[in-house]
């Protein structure tokens, strides 16, 4: 039945218990407000054809607004064509998962001395997420990469002033809208001092010269399959226990892989909604000198330091 002839006919009910004195009560008003309802419904149902797709348009524009305003904290100058999508945004226009990649999947296994073809087989492109143990060996940024080691180095850096304009920030919880504010905070809220604010940050680096120095520290993960390359912008995530990422998917080009240099941090992976019935949710700690490969793009996520440390982190998305 059309809403049109249900309004006709609760109208036509109606006005007869009225005509033979029927005493609905409350209904009566009830009745009357569900008779307009539907008259209402069928007004939209009768709206010029091009108006529900202006509604949309109009819709999305505001759902985007704040990544117009938000483009000066994440635009990337090197990714000139890049523009800052918001969650929402993120979420709503992402294609569906192929749900093998995580059906069966229970845990986030730790594994240790893996090939690269091993990884390659296992992990690196088939969206299953693991820890590798023994990955840090040789490298030398777990004992110097700490707040006063990057301080030093960006404040040293000639490309620090622009810092912002060429790189991604992520503020978080704070209220630092750019490193430099982070690196100006006091020297009692950097070392997590008891009755200090607690904060966590993250930033991609886009600047060479901290890149070469970063890299005398770290190496390429040994396990990356020989034909990967990990790409060139290092992202560093930093900060006090008890804070971390909120739940969030990624839409960047590739999965990364993320060093914990200090502290722990738990890991929550939720895997997409069209693969709540196929998949489960997964949590790991990942502790000092290990490596988390995930492809964030594909698993939703959040983060929370669960060490009495602060949490340092270095890594990059590889192909
Ligand atoms: O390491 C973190 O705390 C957050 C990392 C993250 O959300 C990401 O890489 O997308």
């Amino acid at each position: 039945m059309s809403s049109a002839e249900a309004e006709r006919r609760l109208g036509a009910l109606l006005a007869k218990a009225r005509s033979m004195q029927v005493c609905l009560g409350g209904e009566s008003s009830r009745l009357e407000g569900a008779r307009r309802l539907l008259g209402h419904r069928r007004s939209i149902a009768g709206w010029p054809p091009w108006l529900p797709a202006a509604i949309l348009a109009v819709t999305l524009a505001l759902i985007a607004w704040p990544a117009i305003e938000l483009l000066p904290l994440g635009w990337s100058a090197q990714d000139a064509c890049s523009v800052y999508m918001p969650d929402q945004l993120v979420r709503a226009l992402r294609p569906p998962e192929d749900c093998s990649m995580c059906r069966g999947l229970t845990k986030v296994e730790k594994v240790a001395n893996i090939s690269p073809e091993e990884f390659e087989k296992r992990y690196a492109y088939t969206g299953c997420p693991v820890v590798i143990v023994d990955a840090m060996v040789n490298w030398t940024a777990q004992n110097e990469f700490s707040f006063e080691f990057f301080k030093e180095l960006y404040e040293e850096s000639s490309e620090y002033s622009s810092f912002q304009m060429n790189c991604q920030f992520f503020p978080y919880e704070t209220e630092f809208q750019s490193l430099q504010e982070v690196f100006n905070m006091s020297e009692d809220r950097a070392r997590m001092k008891q009755g200090t604010k607690p904060w966590y940050i993250g930033w991609s680096n886009c600047d060479e010269v901290v890149a070469r120095v970063l890299r005398r520290h770290y190496s390429r993960p040994y396990f990356l399959p020989a034909t990967a390359e990990s790409k060139r912008t290092d992202w560093v995530f930093m900060g006090s226990p008890g804070y971390g990422a909120h739940m969030h998917v990624d839409n960047v080009d590739h999965p990364s892989w993320q060093a914990q240099l200090r502290g722990s941090k738990l890991w929550k992976l939720q895997p997409p909604p069209e693969c709540y019935y196929d998949c489960l949710s997964m949590e790991i700690t990942v502790d000092r000198g290990e490596i988390i490969v995930v492809d964030t793009n594909r698993w939703y996520h959040s983060t929370l330091i669960v060490s009495e440390d602060m949490s340092i982190t270095i890594g990059a998305e590889f192909d």
